[in-house]
Order: structure tokens, then C-alpha cells, then sequence
């Protein structure tokens, strides 16, 4: 089964909804498998962000720099989902990066509105509410960036038993 990283970003702990976005999560009959609060440090969002993420090479240093203090404005809540195609299925569910055009739907759409102009003008990175691996290869090293091996449980949700077999 495919595993993802989410991130809920230090505005979505701040607000106060971190249930209410894990809970979509669960209703789409993701498994949780590793989830902690943790306010990591400049380097660690260094490597998350450019180290794997390759923002300042793609969007420059001023966005990136801008993030990276954005993030560390608060604590955050790391989790690794674990489901059928969990990496494009979750990336569907979090929306386009800048709220303004993120769907309604989205948890980006949903929970925030806000736009790269204002985000800029401000000098922050755009508060969009959660972060999720971009593709396979992302994932897979954000995870292991994140969590340590015996951090991530093995362990059944009632719900697995349809992705399986039928029982004859
Ligand atoms: P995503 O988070 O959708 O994968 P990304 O990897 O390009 O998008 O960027 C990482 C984060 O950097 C993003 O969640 C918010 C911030 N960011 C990206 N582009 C930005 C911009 N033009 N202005 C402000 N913040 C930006
Ligand atoms: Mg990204």
C-alpha cells in the first residue's frame, strides 16, 4: 500500500483545526500511520524544502526564505496517511497551492482564500493551511526525512478488508 507525508501547517494548528482535517482524512478510509507534533528547526525545513522539495531552485530565494519563516511560526502536526494511490489521491484533496485557486472542496479551498500577491506583499509564504508530498519519489524521502522507522505503526483498519480479496 502507498504512504504519503501531510504536513498541518503551524496556521492550521493555530486555528484550532486539526481535527476537523485529520477527520477527512479518516472518512476517506485513509490509515493513519504515523502522526506527531513537532517544531522543527531551520535546517530541517531547508532539507524538506529544498533538499527534496527543490523550492528555492524552482520558485527562488525570497519565496523560499519567506516559507521556511512561516513555518517555523509554530509547532506542526507530521503524519504519514496510508491508502490505494495515497500520494495523488491526498495531493487531490489538499488543492491547488495558493488558496485563491484552490477548489472549493479542498482543504486549501475549504479552509483558506488567501493569494501569492497579498502572501508576498506581507513577506510570508502563502498560508495554505497543509502540506502533502508532491509525487512517489517525494514522498518516500519525506517520510523517512520526517519519521523514524519504528515512529510509522503497522497495524488493520476495519474498512482494509475492502481493498482485499473477497472472501469466497
Ligand atoms: P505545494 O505546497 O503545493 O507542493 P510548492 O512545493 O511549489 O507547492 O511550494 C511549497 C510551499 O511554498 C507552498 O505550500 C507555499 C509556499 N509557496 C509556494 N509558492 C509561493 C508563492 N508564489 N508565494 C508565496 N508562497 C509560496
Ligand atoms: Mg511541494
Amino acid at each position: 500500500m502507498e504512504q504519503t507525508l501531510l504536513i498541518l501547517k503551524p496556521d492550521a494548528v493555530m486555528r484550532g483545526i486539526i481535527g476537523e482535517i485529520v477527520t477527512r482524512f479518516e472518512k476517506v478510509g485513509f490509515k493513519i500511520v504515523a502522526m506527531k507534533m513537532i517544531e522543527p528547526d531551520y535546517e530541517h525545513y531547508a532539507q524538506h524544502y529544498e533538499g527534496i522539495g527543490t523550492l528555492k531552485t524552482r520558485k527562488g530565494d525570497e519565496i523560499f526564505e519567506s516559507t521556511l519563516a512561516s513555518m517555523q511560526e509554530g509547532p506542526v502536526i507530521a503524519i504519514v496517511l496510508e491508502g490505494v494511490e495515497a500520494v495523488e489521491v491526498v495531493r487531490k484533496m489538499v488543492g491547488d497551492t495558493q488558496p485563491k485557486t484552490a477548489l472549493p472542496g479542498t482543504i486549501r479551498g475549504d479552509y483558506a482564500h488567501v493569494t501569492y500577491g497579498q502572501a508576498s506583499q506581507v513577506g510570508r509564504g502563502v498560508a495554505n493551511v497543509v502540506h502533502a508530498s508532491a509525487d512517489k519519489d517525494e514522498a518516500k524521502k519525506e517520510i523517512a526525512h520526517w519519521f523514524k522507522p519504528e515512529e510509522i505503526y503497522d497495524y488493520r483498519v476495519v474498512h482494509e478488508q475492502f481493498t482485499q480479496p473477497r472472501k469466497q
